[in-house]
């Protein structure tokens, strides 16, 4: 017995040695001191032993279980503390290494120009006003003093739906709506959207195409207020050394009417191939609101006077960015769309 005890001592402890991982320790644990382990065995086998025997084969048998215990919980320690230096090892995290790039999206490049645009006029204490894209025909056009039969509607050659119902050529009629909802209250607001022209797209033409207008309608609204919010909106969109020049034009909707050109930004003014040697491009297009149109939404025009302005984000978007085809903003090409992350602008 006391031999057999021993040869189990020893095979224990080097079972214990020969054990790697916390796991095999516990089995070796439960193999040789579980109930139904060799020891536990032998512990119960005392019956069969001389009873002078048993205290003395007893005592061995604590003896034994304690030098194996011991070993066992040296063992576990080694094995425990060895396994965490592997998590660590494992799960350490090299903090000098490179973060994963985070693929985020962005704005669409029309969107910033828009929200650009946007921003820039409530600063000035502007409002925003959006309307129906499917729109009356009174509102696209009588009420801009664009009467049936008009000549200058078939410059904005339209899509119509039915007899006067078509997709808005202009966000005009957005303007339009407001000021009969105003009642000849004064008004300081800014429209963009979505506006539709029969066209055949091109580089610079689409049939759907973005605009932003602005109006303001108040008491003795003069050409000089026009033209010093044109020179602040120039100056904040395209940098304080631009120049603003205002040459006549004609729109059906406002009187007298002008074109707004900005120095250009990539020469300052001596030429190139974005102001195509002059020196001055072409931003928007404005004007004093026609008495006709502010009479029609029931303003009076000998107390009240107003200004206009219009505007092609694409176009805006195209001389900041170096876009030579306006169909880039539509075909959703994400290659064309993820240049314009935040951080490089
Ligand atoms: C009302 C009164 C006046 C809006 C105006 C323009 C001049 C203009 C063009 C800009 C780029 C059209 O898309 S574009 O080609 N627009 O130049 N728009 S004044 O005048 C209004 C509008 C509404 C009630």
């Amino acid at each position: 017995m006391q031999e057999q005890l021993q040869q189990l001592k020893q095979e224990a402890i080097s079972k214990i040695e020969s054990a790697s991982t916390v796991k095999e320790l516990q089995d070796v644990r439960v193999a040789y001191l579980g109930k139904k382990g060799p020891i536990t065995d032998l512990l119960k086998g005392m019956g069969k032993l001389p009873a002078e025997e048993r205290p003395k084969m007893g005592a061995l048998v604590n003896v034994i279980r304690e030098e194996v215990t011991s070993v066992l919980d040296e063992r576990l320690v080694v094995l425990e503390d060895f396994a965490i230096q592997q998590q660590l090892k494992n799960e350490s995290i090299d903090v000098t290494l490179p973060g994963r790039p985070v693929k985020t999206g962005n704005h669409h490049p029309l969107t910033r120009v828009v929200e650009e645009i946007e921003d820039l006029f409530i600063s000035m204490g502007y409002e925003i006003a959006e309307g129906p894209e499917v729109e009356k025909d009174y509102y696209n056009f009588e009420a801009l003093n664009l009467p049936k039969g008009h000549p200058a509607r078939d410059m904005q050659d339209s899509f119509y739906i039915s007899e006067d119902i078509l997709l808005r050529t202009h966000t005009s009629p957005v303007q339009a709506r407001t000021m009969e909802a105003k009642g000849g209250e004064p008004i300081r607001i800014i429209c963009p959207g979505k506006v539709y022209r029969r066209d055949n797209d091109d580089a610079t033409h689409s049939h759907q195409f973005t605009q932003i207008e602005g109006l303001v309608i108040g008491e003795n609204i003069r050409m000089s207020d026009l033209k010093g919010t044109l020179s602040v909106f120039a100056k904040k969109m395209f940098g304080d050394d631009r120049e603003i020049r205002l040459r006549p034009s004609f729109f059906p909707f406002t009187e007298p009417s002008v074109e707004m050109d900005i120095s250009c930004f990539k020469c300052g003014g001596s030429g190139c191939n974005v102001c195509k040697k002059t020196g001055w491009i072409e931003i928007l297009g404005a004007g004093m609101v026609h008495p006709n149109v502010l009479e029609m939404a029931g303003y009076d025009s000998k107390r009240l006077s107003g200004f206009a302005f219009g505007m092609g984000p694409e176009r805006i978007a195209m001389l900041k960015y170096g876009v030579e085809d306006i169909r880039h903003f539509y075909t959703n090409d994400v290659r064309f769309v993820s240049q314009f992350h935040r951080t490089e602008v």
